[in-house]
């Protein structure tokens, strides 16, 4: 039986909407972040070292990484994926790469900017924090962000989605961090290919289910 450790309001969210989408049997168990950190709890290391989500476990084999699993469920079923040895294949390989090899990183640096002056320091230190997180946001990290964004818009006005006509494992790779940014800063007016994308996922019974089933999932706002 696969069991989903899930860490609310988390990556993990979209293993559980590929679960749904495949139809394939699972158990998930829950996992709270702590409310001052936000971290994982330990538990979690428990089943993998690094204590992240989401990871599962499967036949005694315990799989970590959003892509390497949506790799493993989606070769268990045959669907979600286009056939091995296509140019679509390459697509969909590189499409789960750069999730989070590359659209994260600038994502996970602006959450860093953003959060950095708000944190404990001696009053006087305050200022240069906040110097440095404005300066590092507007010279690097926010045309980053743009840059991928641009991309993705361009992308998606080829076809509905990341790999042609067809839903795949790519599309769920990349919902958690477009729902991310449209979430904590918005996608942008003129990004009305990947603001209707997240209208197409988000009507999906699948998704809705795996919503019903994960629990808090506040990254768009909803509770
Ligand atoms: N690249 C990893 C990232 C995993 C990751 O950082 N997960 C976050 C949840 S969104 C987490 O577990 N955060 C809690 C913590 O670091 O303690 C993946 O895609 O699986």
């Amino acid at each position: 039986m696969i069991i989903v450790h899930h860490l609310e309001n988390s990556r993990s969210q979209r293993i559980l909407w590929l679960l749904e989408e495949l139809g394939l049997e699972y158990e998930i168990k829950h996992y709270k972040r702590d409310t001052k950190t936000m971290l994982a709890p330990p538990e979690l290391k428990k089943v993998h070292p690094l204590g992240k989500s989401p990871v599962i476990t499967d036949d005694g084999q315990v799989i970590a990484e959003t892509g390497a699993i949506i790799e493993y469920l989606t070769e268990k079923v045959g669907i979600f994926a286009p056939k091995a040895g296509t140019p679509e294949h390459l697509r969909y390989r590189y499409w789960l790469h750069y999730g989070e090899g590359s659209l994260m990183s600038p994502m996970l640096m602006k959450l860093v900017f953003d959060v950095l002056p708000t944190r404990p320091m001696p009053f006087f230190a305050r200022p240069i924090a906040k110097g440095i997180a404005k300066g590092a946001l507007q010279s690097f990290v926010m045309p980053q962000i743009e840059a991928h964004l641009n991309y993705l818009e361009d992308e998606l006005g080829k076809s509905d989605w990341f790999v042609g006509d067809e839903i795949s494992g790519a599309d769920i790779m990349l919902s958690f961090p477009l729902e991310a940014i449209e979430g904590r800063a918005g996608l942008g007016k003129k990004r009305k290919n990947l603001k209707a994308f997240l209208k197409r996922i988000h009507a999906r019974p699948a998704y809705k289910k795996a919503l019903e089933q994960g629990g808090e999932y506040t990254i768009l706002g909803q509770k």
